[in-house]
């Protein structure tokens, strides 16, 4: 096998650096590529050697397999990456970087293929003995078979798209009268999406979580179950928050819905990271969805909690290493992941765009920022608005809250609006505190969130407060602190106010006073 010394990272952003992390530390060259619109972008700046690949649409960039394989055999690159998103699930390329004799950092081709088609997944997982949702693994003919299904598995039921995942081209059916109409406009949104109408049908569960678990399988036929990741918390099939492990999750469920994704991994011929996807019921009941045959966003809550480096090992199982353990960790304390979006909360999530003109990050212990914007950064509308994730790890669930609480608290981005904000209150809503929490949690949670925006009056009471307590404080150290204004409050062993209270107080204070005094 062709040795692996120079990676050819076919990705930009967050996960480019990521991998860029990876090589150096195992001392291998990286080869960034990049569009017009990232010339200047950080993960070309970190990489060995940036390779300009086209314009800024990333069907002229990033999605240009072909030529990015021409870039790495002319720069010697022995091996592709291929990060999330872009290439990394399509099974043509794939083949393709094989074929032009250079390691993929991926699953094999064909496990892609398999796992890629949600019928095909289905068939394999029944096969492997792995609970799936009670539906069909066939696409369906025509409305009347729909019917005669759906009334055999009881309403409501739901229609995918075969070639789908991520919610397109899905609809929920609850009665036989809304059968012919949802299946006709499922197909055509399976068609306009996937190139491709076939749809098959599902038992629909109500308010399940979403769970994952991260599987990891070298060429050797060691195949392992790193965990689960809680990733309930959605917003139209775009995550916010993951955490790992899971709330819902005890030792006892880990180890069979580990043993199920094994299973569902061996069936498909796996090598390299990999997650499958469940809901879990409330009743405890799991079901396997999907396979995402790639490197996920939210890899990082699972390296934080085994202590293991995912993309690492993606790149040491390529390279023909086998894992040497046969048993996973137990997860060790807890992990909660933020994804920081250019997407305004206040105006609907709108994509917001402009140039980052302050950064301040978070650090400490247990505060990860796997970010992939800089200072100067322009923040555009071309691709992903994933600007960075925000990742803490500490020894329970309650003290990883207050960490991603003070972390959020100490990050400023200016020049682009952000999620930050809205991740901010999140941390503070005693429901997310509690856990309980369902994939339909988020969006029927918005209307209140978002009601809670200060108005601009508010604002700008606010900001003179700010401007007049650095004032003070530049001028005479400590500010004394004027009566009705609180400063940080809480204390620890014997409250003596409202722990929420002063939990709000103290950002408050802590934001107006950085933010007052950055300026200076
Ligand atoms: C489901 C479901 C309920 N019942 N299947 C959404 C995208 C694709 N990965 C599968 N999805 C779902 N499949 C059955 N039989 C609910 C969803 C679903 C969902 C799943 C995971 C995370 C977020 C979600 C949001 C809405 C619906």
């Amino acid at each position: 096998m062709r040795p692996l010394r120079t990676v050819l990272i076919a990705n930009r952003g967050e996960i480019a650096l990521r991998v860029i992390r990876a090589c150096r530390e195992l001392g291998l060259r990286s080869i960034a590529v990049y569009s017009d619109a990232d010339a200047d972008a950080p993960h070309a700046r970190a990489a060995d050697v940036a390779v300009r690949i086209g314009p800024a649409p990333a069907s002229e960039s990033y999605l240009r397999g072909d030529h990015l394989i021409e870039v790495a055999v002319a720069h010697g690159a022995d091996a592709i990456h291929p990060g999330y998103g872009f290439l990394s699930e399509r099974e043509w390329f794939a083949r393709a970087v094989r074929e032009a004799g250079l390691i993929w950092v991926g699953p094999p081709a064909e496990a892609i293929a398999a796992m890629g088609s949600k019928t095909a997944a289905r068939t394999l997982a029944i096969q492997a003995g792995t609970p799936v949702v009670p539906g069909t693994t066939t696409p369906l003919r025509d409305a009347a078979e729909a019917e005669a299904l759906a009334a055999e598995f009881g309403y409501p039921v739901l229609l995918k798209a075969a070639a789908g995942g991520g919610g397109k081209g899905m609809r929920v059916v609850r009665g036989p009268a809304e059968v012919a109409g949802a299946l006709e406009s499922a197909r055509r949104e399976a068609q306009n999406a996937f190139g491709d109408d076939a749809v098959y049908l599902e038992k629909f569960i109500e308010g399940p979580r979403h769970v994952e678990i991260q599987v990891l399988a070298d060429a050797h036929g060691t195949c392992l179950a790193l965990g689960e990741r809680e990733c309930s918390i959605q917003r139209r099939h775009q995550k916010m928050i993951e955490e790992a492990p899971s709330v819902a999750v005890t030792p006892e469920l880990r180890a069979r819905m580990g043993a199920a994704a094994v299973a569902a991994a061996q069936a498909a011929g796996y090598v390299n990271a990999g997650t499958c996807e469940f809901l879990l019921d409330r009743h405890g009941a799991f079901y396997f969805l999907e396979m995402n045959t790639r490197i996920q966003v939210e890899h990082p809550v699972t390296e934080l909690v085994t202590g293991l480096d995912l993309v690492q090992w993606q790149l040491r199982i390529a390279a023909g290493e086998r894992l040497p353990f046969t048993e996973a960790p137990a997860p060790r304390g807890w992990a909660i992941e933020c994804r920081i979006t250019s997407e305004d909360p206040a105006s609907g999530f709108l994509p917001s765009t402009g140039r980052v003109t302050r950064l301040e990050l978070p650090t400490g212990p247990g505060v990860r920022w796997d970010g992939g914007i800089d200072v100067g950064s322009t923040v555009g509308l071309h691709y992903d608005p994933m600007l960075a994730k925000l990742i803490v790890h500490a020894p329970t669930r309650d003290a990883a809250i207050a960490r991603m609480r003070r972390a959020l608290d100490d990050l400023v981005i200016e020049g682009v609006a952000t999620s930050a904000d809205f991740h901010r209150r999140l941390m503070d809503d005693a429901a997310y505190q509690s856990g309980d929490v369902d994939i339909q949690w988020l969006e029927a949670r918005l209307p209140t969130f978002l009601a809670a925006v200060p108005d601009e009056a508010t604002t700008r009471v606010l900001a003179v407060a700010a401007a007049l307590l650095a004032e003070r404080s530049r001028s005479g150290g400590a500010p004394r602190r004027a009566a009705g204004v609180a400063g940080p409050t809480a204390t620890i062993g014997a409250p003596t106010v409202d722990a929420a209270d002063a939990v709000a107080d103290s950002a408050w204070w802590h934001a107006a006073r950085r933010d007052a005094l950055g300026g200076a």
